[in-house]
């Protein structure tokens, strides 16, 4: 293990900080297999913030001389993307806890994608988000060509991917990209509260809810309706279900234990 993830524990709650601000935090195979691990490690907690050192949050790839043909030909950009970055995704996808992301500088190519993927993304007011695939020739990645239309619309999403001019964090809340814009010195303090008051909900519900949002995105209204009932039921059937209700009855907070 080297520090380019650094891990805060928080108690119920975990900060997830990407770790190499010299680089803006681009990513590479050390530090996305760290990444990785680090998701996976964290099952056992409520809430995730995901968010990064320095003046960006990430940028990208990090592009060397590993990243252009070489002697054994070009890159295998395919393999790549596979092993390491979409690992990244589809675990925070899968992740049965909400995952925060405090965009706290420029978040550019797989870094904007790494954003777009969580579940509530606050943004620093300065922060921008740049799909700057088409700068170097590539196409989006890491699930931006699934994030963005569904986020902002079409319209929006292609113009972005071909033309990969950046997107301030406001004009990015006024379309619906993200959460919310936040003045630069308020966004760690207020994206920690947000993430531990996460960490005192009803965690199944939340993890449930991430299911339902990830199969809406393909599903007909029928089998969302049914896929909604199913995971109702499993919801009713847990303690936090009750001491929500019984919390009500009794006109006080409820405390979850964020238990099935
Ligand atoms: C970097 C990087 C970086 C290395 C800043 N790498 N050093 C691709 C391939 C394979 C499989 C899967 O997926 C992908 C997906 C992708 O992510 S493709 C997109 C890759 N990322 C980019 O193309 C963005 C490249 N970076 C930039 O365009 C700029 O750095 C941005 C616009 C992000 C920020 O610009 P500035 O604020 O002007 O900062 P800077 O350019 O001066 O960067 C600061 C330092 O960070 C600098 O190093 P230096 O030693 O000169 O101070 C940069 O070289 C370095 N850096 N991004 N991706």
């Amino acid at each position: 293990m080297t520090d380019l993830i650094r891990v805060e524990d928080h108690g119920a709650w975990r900060k997830l900080v990407l770790n190499r601000p010299e680089k803006l935090n681009a990513v590479n195979e050390t530090m996305l297999t760290e990444l990785i691990e680090a998701l996976d490690d964290a099952d056992g907690c409520r809430a995730l913030l995901l968010t990064g050192e320095g003046r960006g949050f990430c940028s990208g790839q990090e592009l060397g001389p590993a990243m252009i043909p070489g002697a054994d030909g070009p890159p295998d950009l395919a393999a790549h993307a596979s092993a390491y970055h979409h690992r990244v995704v589809r675990r925070i996808r899968a992740l049965p806890l909400p995952v925060v992301c405090a965009v706290n500088g420029v978040a550019a190519g797989a870094g904007a994608s790494f954003a777009l993927a969580c579940d509530i993304v606050l943004a620093a007011r300065s922060a921008v988000f740049m799909l700057a695939f088409v700068r170097i020739g590539l196409v989006p990645d890491s699930g931006a060509s699934f994030f963005l239309p569904r986020l902002v619309g079409e319209a929006r999403a292609r113009a972005l991917a071909m033309l990969g001019e950046p997107v301030t964090a406001e004009r990015a809340e006024a379309w619906g990209m993200i959460w919310r814009a936040v003045d630069d010195a308020a966004l760690m303090a207020e994206a920690e509260a947000l993430t531990a008051h996460l960490a005192t909900q009803p965690t199944v519900a939340l993890a449930k809810m991430k299911r339902l949002f990830s199969a809406g995105a393909a599903n007909t209204l029928d089998a969302q309706l049914d896929l909604e009932a199913a995971l109702q039921g499993e919801a009713g059937r847990t303690a936090d279900y009750a001491e929500g209700v019984r919390a009500f009855i009794e006109k006080r907070a409820a405390v979850f234990g964020g238990n099935a």
